[in-house]
């Protein structure tokens, strides 16, 4: 006998793990992101175009760049309401989420951590109002996995820097009003505030992607770049600066991958609800049910998982370990989902009349990008033997 069908989240009980808060600013970005993303995103996409200053702004207006830190404006929610809004706005699109990571916990995030009382004061409240976009650069064309085999030099000159080198891949690099530099100094690896316009400093757009489309990716060129004393964060030396923004990103990746994997399992029900196949709705057959039935279990695991490490960086016990079990299984599995869904819409499955190939595209990058899940096999492997098998 036919049931009223449940959804997903409801079946596993996730609202029951989440405080009123939390479903409050979980619901409040959901909204935004139906009623004013959403509606643009596929065209977004197609276009390989986004409005980002427009967005920058909204989503400033909404509260969520960089919203899990405290003072300069910031709104200093838990970790988890920030997974929450990174699950709803990935929702929509990965590069969407990419966009607020990059902004609140790498670039934001740098400054808020290393940086002086008169950087955080100049940058911050206009990041987290979305009236100044940040980037941060720390990939180069030959240092993507190993970012300490960077090139980019930073040599003192009197009181001032000069920095050298190409930074690649790195998103809303062109359209930064502010850019998180990583460069190799005399006593390790050193983080500059390098603005837009500074002589010296072009961006050139990466094209043809078609994977992340609705983000600007961009490749940053330092030439003689000069930078005052005061453009270095003083709190950063030596790889771990840039490696401790990074566990704040792929803690936004954890939940941030599930809500891509959650709008393809949404779809697909709805998809196979309506399908009929051999004179019976796609939905009623065993195999279709058991594909749904595997997602499910998938998404709901991966969820607990993503909450069960929120509570523990709210509690200051999340370790770089813990969040490479996360961002690993929350994207391997996503991506998985996103292409077992794509088989349940057919040939449908391949426009972006459904967001679900547009998931699956962006899914690819995301794997990729805040450590390959090469990497966070490698860390795990490396955390159970005590062997790093890196190099
Ligand atoms: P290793 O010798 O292990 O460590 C060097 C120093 O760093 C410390 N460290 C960390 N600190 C904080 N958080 C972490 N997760 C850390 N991992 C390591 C470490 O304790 C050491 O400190 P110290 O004080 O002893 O010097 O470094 P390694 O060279 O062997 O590399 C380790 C490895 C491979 C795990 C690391 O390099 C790595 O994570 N590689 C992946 C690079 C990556 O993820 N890049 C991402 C670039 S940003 C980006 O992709 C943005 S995408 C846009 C979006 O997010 O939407
Ligand atoms: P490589 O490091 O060359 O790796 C190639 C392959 O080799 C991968 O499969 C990798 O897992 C594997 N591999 C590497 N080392 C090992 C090993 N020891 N053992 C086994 N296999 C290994 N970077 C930024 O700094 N800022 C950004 O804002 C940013 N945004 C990005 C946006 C997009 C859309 C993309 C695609 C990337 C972005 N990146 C950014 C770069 C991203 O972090 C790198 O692409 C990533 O770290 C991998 O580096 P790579 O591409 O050079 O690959």
């Amino acid at each position: 006998m036919a049931t009223r069908p449940l959804h997903p989240f409801d079946l596993f009980g996730i609202d029951t793990l989440l405080s009123e808060e939390e479903r409050d600013i979980r619901d409040t970005v959901r909204a935004m992101g139906d009623r004013e993303l959403r509606p643009h995103i596929a065209e977004w996409f197609e276009q390989g175009a986004i409005p980002a200053r427009e967005l920058a702004h909204k989503l400033g207006e909404l509260g969520v760049l960089g919203m899990h830190l405290q003072g300069y404006g910031c709104t200093g929610t838990s970790a988890v309401s920030y997974g929450l809004a990174c699950l709803e706005l990935e929702a929509v699109d990965s590069g969407l989420r990419s966009l607020v990571s990059v902004q609140g916990s790498l670039a934001m995030y740098a400054i808020w951590k290393y940086g002086s009382e008169e950087q955080k004061r100049q940058w911050l409240p206009e990041m987290a109002a979305g009236r100044f976009i940040g980037c941060f650069g720390l990939t180069e064309p030959d240092a993507g996995s190993d970012p300490g085999a960077m090139r980019t030099q930073a040599k003192r000159q009197g009181s001032d820097w000069v920095l050298n080198g190409t930074k690649m891949w790195i998103t809303n690099g062109s359209v930064a009003d502010v850019a998180v530099v990583w460069a190799r100094a005399d006593d390790g690896v050193r983080g500059f505030l390098v603005p837009a316009g500074t002589p010296g400093f072009t961006t050139n757009d990466i094209k043809h992607k078609v994977s992340l489309r609705a983000s600007v990716t961009s490749e940053l060129v330092l030439e003689d770049v000069r930078l005052p004393a005061d453009a270095m964060l003083p709190g950063a030396r030596g790889l771990s600066g840039p490696l401790g923004c990074l566990n704040e990103a792929r803690f936004g990746i954890v939940c941030g991958a599930l809500g891509a994997a959650r709008d393809c399992l949404e779809t697909a029900i709805a998809y196979a609800a309506d399908r009929t196949v051999f004179n019976r709705p796609l939905a009623g057959f065993q195999l279709t049910q058991q594909k749904l039935a595997d997602m499910t279990l998938e998404l709901g695991k991966g969820m607990l998982l993503a909450l069960h490490l929120g509570r523990l960086k709210d509690s200051g016990q999340i370790t770089p370990e813990r969040i490479s079990l996360g961002k690993l299984n929350s994207v391997r599995e996503a991506l998985e989902i996103a292409r077992q869904c794509r088989t349940v819409l057919g040939a449908n499955g391949i426009t972006l009349e459904y967001p679900v190939i547009r998931h699956a595209n962006n899914l690819e990058s995301v794997l990729t990008y805040e450590g390959t899940g090469e990497v966070h096999t490698l860390v795990i492997g490396s955390a159970l033997t005590g062997v790093p098998a890196f190099r």
